[in-house]
């Protein structure tokens, strides 16, 4: 079993922290689940570009405000209770209007390094 808690990844390697989010990886492909878990903060006032070309997303928004649109697509109001999930590999947008705090599981496995590119794509990492 693997038991950790948000305060030993805070400030540690697992911690990815960009201009517009910070990611705390709670479980990477390491622990071979199947899937990556992290509990993320997207900063107030951002907005950041993402195409994740390469795995499906669920997010759930358990603090904050803000929107998400989808290129081509609707734009959904995110609020805590807000679950999306890009089924499709859709290009968004990600706004934040106050700091939004977001559950997110990836398959496949981040390993723990990924910062989006120039296209907003997280490259496929083998470790
Ligand atoms: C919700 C979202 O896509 N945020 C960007 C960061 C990403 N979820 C991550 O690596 O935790």
């Amino acid at each position: 079993m693997i038991v950790k808690h948000l305060e030993e990844i805070i400030g540690a390697n697992d911690d990815i922290d960009t201009p517009t989010w910070n990611s705390r990886r709670l479980l990477l492909k390491k622990e071979n689940m199947g899937f990556s878990l992290h509990d993320t903060v997207i900063k107030a006032g951002t907005e950041t570009f993402i195409w994740y070309k390469n795995h499906v997303e669920a997010v759930y928004c358990i603090e904050g405000e803000g929107e998400i649109e989808v290129i081509g697509g609707e734009t959904y109001r995110i609020k805590p209770g807000m679950m999306y999930a890009l089924d499709g590999h859709e290009k968004h947008y990600l706004r934040a209007k106050s700091d939004m705090r977001m559950v997110c599981v990836f398959n496949p496995p981040l390993t723990g390094r990924e910062v989006h590119d120039e296209e907003g794509v997280y490259p496929l990492l083998q470790e």
